[in-house]
């Protein structure tokens, strides 16, 4: 069935990769349908939109699916000019953006999930190695970003601020179903300067699952059902 709007997302309600989308477009101020998925259950329109992956989140704009969530962020940057800039305009401010989300997505996220799946030494190892990771992410964004008012991209969230602050926003949630253990980002004061800002601005406080609900799916996603 072709959607009236002319910006639709399908998307999955605790997935912090569509939450980057639609903090995006709220951003932005980008009228758009929501369409949530059932990713037990793939629907022909994800099938079709993102036959390669066949993951959330994916963009629809007049059309033409765009998939991938930091293609997507991009992809809004470039097609909606005018509105706050998500990217630097210069290159080699870019370059650093690019860079540390490219960490972001390849190590901290990643490290974040062992954590969950882990137990016992394991898992101190995993939030170690973690916490390591969000030390050089940390000294890194003040070493190369060091205008940040609130924001690291300045006055409006740009798209450093959309990648980190969509899933670390969640820590809490992630401590609570875990139980136990404690990310805590207060050991670093640039990342939770950004995450509490971000919490508090009501664009986020829009895009962001419910935190009970959140603590709930991440349980039942890694089968951490024990009464934490
Ligand atoms: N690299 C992708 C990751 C997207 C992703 O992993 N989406 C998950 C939801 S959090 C998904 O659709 N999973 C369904 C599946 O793996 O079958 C992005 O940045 O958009």
């Amino acid at each position: 069935m072709e959607k009236e709007s002319e910006v639709f997302l399908l998307g999955s309600w605790f997935s912090s990769y569509c939450t980057r989308v639609r903090l995006a477009l709220e951003i932005k101020g980008i009228q758009y349908e929501y369409i949530e998925q059932d990713l037990t259950n793939k629907s022909q329109e994800l099938l079709k939109y993102n036959p390669v992956h066949k993951k959330v989140p994916v963009l629809v704009h007049k059309g033409k699916p765009i998939v991938e969530s930091i293609v997507i962020l991009e992809y809004i940057d470039d097609c909606w000019k005018t509105a706050p800039k998500l990217l630097p305009e210069e290159p080699s401010e870019r370059a650093k953006v690019r860079f540390w989300i490219n960490y972001y997505d390849q190590k901290v996220g990643p490290s974040t999930k062992v954590v969950l799946v882990c137990n016992g030494k394991e898992r101190d190892k995993a939030i170690e190695e973690s916490n390591e990771l969000l030390k050089v992410l940390e000294e890194g964004i003040a070493r190369d970003i060091p205008n940040r008012s609130p924001f690291l991209n300045g006055e409006n969230p740009g798209i450093l601020d959309v990648v980190i602050g969509s899933s670390a926003c969640n820590v809490e949630a992630f401590n609570e179903a875990i139980g136990g253990v404690d990310l805590s980002l207060e050991k670093y004061p640039c990342l939770f300067e950004l995450v509490t800002v971000l919490k508090n601005s009501p664009i986020m406080k829009k895009s962001l699952p419910p935190h009970i609900d959140l603590v709930a799916k991440i349980r039942e996603k890694f089968n951490l059902n024990q009464d934490a």
